[in-house]
């Protein structure tokens, strides 16, 4: 996928979190408010229940021409034919998920500037980076401000998501700091109306950017 067309598929990206809401219900409304991605992210799991969920969210995506990428588990990814894997430093190094699934969209979690020039070097597609702003989903999050992602945004030339602690409220802060998209859980997972909630991002990234369609 060009680079160009990845950035917009990354605007909204919408992660699962099952202690908040169901998987699938959850992603349906949140692609009717139109996310732009989801990622399946699931702690404590079977494999086989990951690969079920995970072979619904790739249909329910695709039918929305949104983009689908599983966190963590790149068996998973390409078991349920994802367009991406999401790793972080406790995951497998994103130059081996490269080597074995060189077609796949590699994303990377990074806090600091070191890890994020080194995911870039090694071939990460898109950064995740953060957590912005104070978070209560993520525990061990470090937390590093707007200054220090602006800093890293500037010194890489792949996308770059914020994520951690983005709401209705700072999220224009973030893409003023010049993030690429947001990744947000708890303010669509935790609300009322999840689809509400996507729309209300969609809303305010598409006037921040332009609604040129997707
Ligand atoms: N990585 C860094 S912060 C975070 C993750 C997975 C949690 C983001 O959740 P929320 O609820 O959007 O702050
Ligand atoms: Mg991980």
């Amino acid at each position: 996928m060009k680079k160009k067309l990845l950035m917009k598929k990354l605007r909204l990206y919408v992660i699962t979190d099952r202690t908040l809401k169901p998987e699938i219900e959850s992603v349906k409304a949140a692609l009717e408010g139109g996310a732009t991605a989801i990622q399946l992210r699931i702690k404590n799991a079977s494999t086989k229940e990951m690969f079920e969920i995970g072979k619904k969210i790739r249909e329910l995506t695709e039918e929305c021409n949104a983009l689908y990428v599983v966190n963590d588990r790149l068996d998973v990814a390409l078991a349920t034919e994802a367009d991406g894997v999401h790793l972080g430093s406790n995951d497998l190094p994103v130059s081996v998920a490269k080597r074995i699934a060189p077609d796949l969209i590699v994303g990377a979690s990074t806090n600091n500037l070191e890890a994020a020039l080194k995911a870039e070097a090694d071939g990460a597609d898109y950064l995740g980076v953060g957590s912005v702003f104070p978070t209560s989903t993520k525990r061990d999050a470090k937390v590093i401000g707007l200054e220090n992602f602006k800093n890293i945004k500037r010194s890489v030339r792949i996308p770059v998501i914020a994520i951690g602690g983005i709401d209705h409220g700072n999220v224009l802060e973030v893409l003023k700091a010049g993030a690429d998209g947001i990744a947000v859980i708890s303010a669509v997972m935790a609300a009322e109306d999840v689809r509400d909630a996507t729309a209300k991002f969609r809303k305010i990234l598409d006037s921040f950017f332009g609604n040129n369609s997707y």
